[in-house]
């Protein structure tokens, strides 16, 4: 007779293939067993599911943990705070950047994040990388090296001063991607219509932080996400457009998808909740607190992200956390409360309410399925990026990842009941009817009744395999 660590009883099961009631019997950490009656007598501990739903625990693709800076910005969280706040709203694998700086080697890069990880992560983490230096031995030599190791996903700038690379150089990388079979993630918004709709706003005195919108219009993203398709079309590999905000870039996505091209795209919580106007009336700095870039757009965008993620064109849905804190002078006021819009740091959290969000609006408001919810913020992160079927599933041999659901909750969402150390939430007061009533990581809970109580350095490094057979 098999024992198990862990039964979770009468669990309404989602996958992406389906959803069922079953017992779930856990051992060392993995998924040992689904069946119907399970004997709790065999089990150290039993988890009564109570027929509610339970889903594979979070793979949050996108966020930002830790991550340096030269301009004297910090990020609120670093990986204890970032982790504990994924695992207290459902999310079990974080994938964060491992930046370049110029100049630096990517080996380098990757020892400085894996010791900022080291010891603080209570969830499982892999790394993307952020090639801002795309020299030849960094594109011949390092990258190769680096997807043998696990590295297989890599970010690549259209703007952003210290980090963006010219169509060559994103050539380049996409050449070197094809070959190694590794996925590109673009971020694309174009930088020297920024630059110019920047110094026209300033230059009419339009400083406050609600001018950042119109400075990254719909119509840069628009251009640089075609162009971006483009480049993956000239190279013949596929590419992940990241934080896709506006209607006229799922266009793009559209229109390429129906040309056959290899095109995946994510979106994320902020282009659904926030609009442009979230950013502030008048002079408010308050606005600071909703700066992204793409920024959220409007009513009009928001349905068109709707639209994408029940019908297909969205791949995955990221959180982007990104946070600084507003009231501080290494975070939305580096440069003072009277700064104009391009000196504020950009980026948002959003590691704990992306899921609870989702579930919410988008499962219990009847705009997707449990099933797709589970393909976006699961099942299909996980294989973009080669962790499947590890992670991202509810299967026998997978991971013990899950997230029991309390789904009839009418509850509001306020920042001091968050575990980020970011010191607000764009979604202070919005409604949830949802939230995780457990999450568990690898069979171990990082969540329960109400409280964190997962451990610092409990969390693993997973590399990743390459998610496409590597192209001579
Ligand atoms: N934009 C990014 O590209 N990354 C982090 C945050 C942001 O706003
Ligand atoms: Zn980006
Ligand atoms: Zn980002």
């Amino acid at each position: 007779m098999q024992r198990f660590d862990l039964i979770v009883s009468n669990a309404d099961i989602v996958t992406v293939g389906g959803r069922f009631n079953a017992d779930i019997g856990v051992r060392d950490g993995r998924i040992a067993a689904l069946a119907h009656g399970l004997d709790p007598a065999l089990a150290d501990q039993v988890i009564d599911a109570a027929g509610r739903m339970v889903t594979p625990g979070g793979v949050d693709a996108h966020c930002h943990l830790d991550q340096a800076s030269d301009d004297g910005s910090k990020g609120s969280d670093d990986f204890l705070t970032g982790t504990r706040s994924a695992a207290c709203g459902g999310t079990t694998t974080v994938i964060p950047f491992a930046m370049q700086f110029k100049g630096q080697s990517l080996d380098e890069a990757v020892a400085d994040y894996h010791r900022r990880a080291e010891g603080q992560a209570s969830i499982d983490y892999a790394f993307h990388l952020i090639i801002s230096d795309a020299s030849p031995a960094v594109v011949k030599e390092q990258l190769p090296r680096m997807v043998e190791a696990g590295y297989t996903s890599f970010k690549i700038y259209m703007t952003y001063e210290s980090l963006k690379l010219s169509d060559r150089e994103i050539l380049d990388v996409l050449d070197a991607a094809r070959t190694l079979g590794a996925l590109s993630m673009i971020h694309a918004e174009n930088d020297d219509c920024i630059a110019w709709l920047t110094e026209r706003l300033l230059a009419q005195g339009k400083t406050a932080p609600r001018y950042h919108a119109l400075a990254h219009s719909a119509i840069g993203e628009r251009e640089a996400t075609h162009r971006a398709i483009s480049l993956s079309e000239l190279v013949d590999v596929p590419i992940l457009l990241v934080h896709v905000s506006s209607r006229a870039a799922v266009e793009q996505i559209h229109w390429a998808r129906g040309q056959g091209f290899n095109i995946f795209s994510e979106t994320c919580p902020q282009y659904l909740f926030l609009t442009a106007e979230d950013l502030g009336i008048g002079d408010d700095f308050h606005g600071a607190k909703c700066i992204c870039s793409p920024p959220p757009r409007d009513a009009d965008s928001q349905k068109a992200i709707w639209n994408g993620l029940a019908n297909g064109t969205f791949t995955i849905f990221s959180s982007d956390h990104s946070p600084y804190n507003f009231d501080d002078p290494q975070g939305k006021k580096l440069h003072g409360e009277d700064a104009s819009f391009d000196r504020i740091p950009n980026g948002i959290p959003g590691l704990e309410t992306r899921l609870s969000l989702l579930m919410s609006e988008g499962v219990l408001g009847g705009r997707i399925s449990a099933e797709r919810f589970v393909e976006l913020t699961a099942t299909a992160p996980a294989r973009l990026y080669g962790l499947y079927p590890q992670k991202g599933t509810i299967a026998v041999g997978a991971d013990a990842d899950l997230v029991i659901w309390d789904n009839d909750l009418d509850k509001t969402l306020r920042h001091v009941d968050l575990h980020s150390a970011a010191d607000y939430t764009p979604y202070e007061g919005f409604k949830l009817k949802a939230w995780p009533a457990w999450t568990l990581s690898r069979g171990k809970p990082v969540w329960a009744h109400g409280a964190y109580c997962g451990t610092a350095g409990a969390g693993r490094f997973l590399p990743c395999a390459a998610p496409f057979p590597a192209q001579k």
